[in-house]
């Protein structure tokens, strides 16, 4: 007999220096009364983010913590939680940043999404432009990268590079996570490339995406170059059949 799958999801919240943040965005899923838990994946924050998540596990069973030795790359984070959550029967996995520019809000939204497609993608640019206190010139590149990634690979989203997603189980375990090869931006474009070239339906909702007011951007310029060259990378192995 095959046992039937929990209809339940999992939220993974990568951290590095969170603290001021961690807990708050904890409580915002948890307040949204969904059949989720939250996994939060710490690269040994020297802020002592995994010490505050561990106090609120003493009061929070749904709520699970990751550490790993050092700042490994936001990517990485992901891939370990996403293989964590595949080891478990979780139907539903997310991505969500713990500096509350992803309102816990949108996951309602997020999640029956999932009941019937295979990708929810949270999107800043589906209906105009919906981002809170970036300066122009970070909204620009944002807005240039999007319009880049979707002429070179042909994507049909607004926001490929939102890290505020949900995907079915089935996505994850039909791309193989080991081959995944990219860490910022460029991460975001790269599981939903190749879930829509592995035929997995995508589905945008319109998302605000507000800037943090908390703690610093861990982003660098080399994420940027990350993502320039990766689209290319992408578009080149899925000429050859091999993504
Ligand atoms: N575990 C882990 N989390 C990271 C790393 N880099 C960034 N993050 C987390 O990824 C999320 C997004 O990072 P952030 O610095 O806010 O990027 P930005 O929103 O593009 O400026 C936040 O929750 C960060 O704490 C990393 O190397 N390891
Ligand atoms: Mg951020």
């Amino acid at each position: 007999m095959i046992a039937e799958k929990r209809e339940r999801g999992l939220v993974i919240i990568p951290t590095f220096n969170e603290a001021d943040n961690i807990q708050r965005v904890i409580r915002g899923v948890f307040d949204q009364a969904l059949p989720l838990d939250v996994l939060v994946v710490d690269d040994a924050s020297p802020d002592g983010t995994a010490d505050l998540v561990r106090s609120l596990m003493e009061e929070e069973e749904r709520l699970y913590l990751e550490t790993r030795p050092g700042k490994l790359g936001l990517g990485s984070a992901y891939i370990h939680g996403m293989s964590w959550a595949l080891e478990r029967d979780y139907q539903y996995i997310f991505e969500m940043d713990a500096d509350l520019s992803h309102d816990p809000k949108h996951l309602p939204d997020l999640f029956w999404v999932l009941k019937d497609h295979d990708i929810a993608l949270g999107s800043r640019y589906l209906n105009g432009v919906n981002v809170i206190n970036w300066p122009m010139s970070r909204l620009l590149l944002s807005w240039l990268a999007n319009i880049y990634a979707r002429t070179v690979t042909g994507l049909p989203v607004h926001d490929s590079t939102s890290g505020f997603k949900g995907f079915r189980r089935e996505v994850l375990e039909q791309i193989d996570l080991n081959r995944v090869r990219s860490d910022g931006y460029a991460f975001q474009i790269e599981m939903v490339y190749r879930a829509w070239k592995h035929g997995f339906r995508v589905r945008e909702i319109s998302i605000t995406f507000v800037e943090r007011r908390s703690g610093i951007s861990k982003m660098s310029k080399g994420v940027i170059w990350e993502a320039v060259w990766m689209v290319w990378y992408l578009r080149f192995m899925a000429l050859l059949g091999r993504l």
